[in-house]
């Protein structure tokens, strides 16, 4: 401990030139309490859309222990809502910040202990896993895959290495604090006469000013993107690359029915959907559409930052479980036409393969399912991620 709170000798001052200058940043926005400021709201931010990056992620990999329910209907849409939403919003309060706190990058002397140095080494797995993030989120929701890495993996494994660095970040600069300020009673008296003290005067934009701007541009963002995800705000949606209400039958696409190299078979009038469980059963197309059929209100809502509400029409998926004898406590998988690609297949839990509005969609939005939707039929369930509503379905199977 003494070692890493020793004092390193300072470094020749003919080196101080340049930015390193004292007095070389002038601004009086460049300050603790502005830094801090920004610092606690990209707190938040960062701190809600990591939270629900791991909703999304569990939901997408549910660890053996863990059974998603299907209600709240809303509950997935909420909060991948809020994962794009929180994350857009950070890119200007994180700017802002770096602009903010920039100078201290030529801080005199440059490193003052071994705890010092340790501090400022975390702030750059800090920045770069930050701005990797809403980098690669930024790139996903416009769908733009140029990267060379599997996007999923790589933006939940930097999401831990951030929040990691972010959390030591913050224990480093409370220790700061105290060690300034003191704990108790006293130190926190002095902190907030310290916050409160008056704004200096000078030139330029003043810290009240900065603020506003900076979550006026936060406000903005959210809002004119946000209608790709809340129907509310669909008129406002100027950023979102989706419009949730384009493509065939007032729905969008993720996979066409072309891309996923289906065509053919889709249309084969000698598609079978196939029950596996203790009393296995094949249906034709028409004995399919002979089955009772249902509506249910669902949204389908992508990952990649839009969701759309639709009224599908189709046999309930306990229906078909029923009819072929298996029990209700059986996870079942539903598999696609499909012959390749990661979606084509996903397993659907009891609570959810049970759930009155889970249904094997044959119909949307008043006529037959569209090719590129999923024809003949494809999952749709309550809360539940869009990658996982598999569409073209042939087979469902007890497992
Ligand atoms: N077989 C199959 N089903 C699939 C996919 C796929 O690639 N293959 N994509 C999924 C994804 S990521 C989403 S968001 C929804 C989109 O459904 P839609 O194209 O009907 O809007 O379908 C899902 N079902
Ligand atoms: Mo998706």
């Amino acid at each position: 401990m003494r070692l890493l709170t020793r004092r390193l000798p300072h470094p020749p001052a003919v080196l101080r030139r340049g930015p390193l200058r004292e007095g070389a940043f002038p601004s009086r926005l460049h300050d603790p309490r502005v830094a801090a400021l920004l610092g606690m709201w990209l707190g938040v931010t960062f701190g809600v859309c990591f939270l629900t990056g791991l909703v999304s992620h569990f939901m997408q990999h549910p660890p053996s222990w863990l059974e998603w329910p299907a209600r709240p209907t809303w509950f997935y849409r909420a909060t991948q809502g809020l994962h794009v939403a929180t994350g857009l919003a950070s890119v200007p309060l994180l700017l802002a910040k770096l602009w903010t706190v920039y100078p201290r990058l030529w801080e005199w002397p440059p490193v003052r202990t071994a705890a010092h140095a340790l501090e400022r080494l975390t702030i750059v797995p800090l920045i770069a896993g930050s701005i990797f993030q809403l980098a690669t989120g930024i790139a996903n929701i416009a769908q733009w895959y140029r990267f060379r890495f599997f996007f999923t993996v790589t933006h939940y494994w930097v999401a831990w290495i951030t929040i990691g660095a972010l959390l030591m970040h913050i224990a480093a600069k409370l220790a700061i604090v105290r060690a300034n300020v003191g704990s108790g009673r006293a130190g926190r008296a002095e902190l907030t006469d310290r916050l409160s003290e008056p704004e200096p005067e000078g030139a330029g934009l003043s810290r009240r000013g900065f603020g506003i701007a900076v979550g006026t541009a936060a406000g903005v963002i959210t809002l004119t993107s946000a209608g790709q995800f809340a129907p509310g705000l669909a008129s406002l949606d100027l950023l979102g690359p989706r419009r949730p209400d384009i493509g065939p039958q007032g729905l969008p696409v993720n996979r066409t029915a072309v891309a996923a190299r289906v065509l053919t078979v889709a249309r084969d009038p000698g598609y079978r959907l196939e029950v596996v469980g203790p009393r296995r059963f094949v249906l034709t197309l028409d004995e399919l559409r002979a089955f009772e059929h249902h509506t249910s209100k669902l949204p389908i809502t992508c990952v990649e930052g839009w969701a759309a509400d639709a009224t599908w029409r189709g046999p309930r998926l306990r229906d078909l479980l029923d009819a072929a004898g298996v029990p209700s406590g059986a996870t079942v998988r539903v598999e696609s036409l499909e012959a390749r690609g990661g979606y084509r297949t996903s397993e659907v839990n009891p609570s959810h393969a049970r759930d009155p509005l889970t249904l094997l969609a044959t119909g949307l939005n008043g006529a037959d399912l569209d090719l590129d939707h999923g024809f003949p039929a494809r999952l749709i369930a309550p809360n539940r991620p869009g990658v996982l509503q598999t569409k073209w379905v042939h087979r469902v199977v007890m497992v």
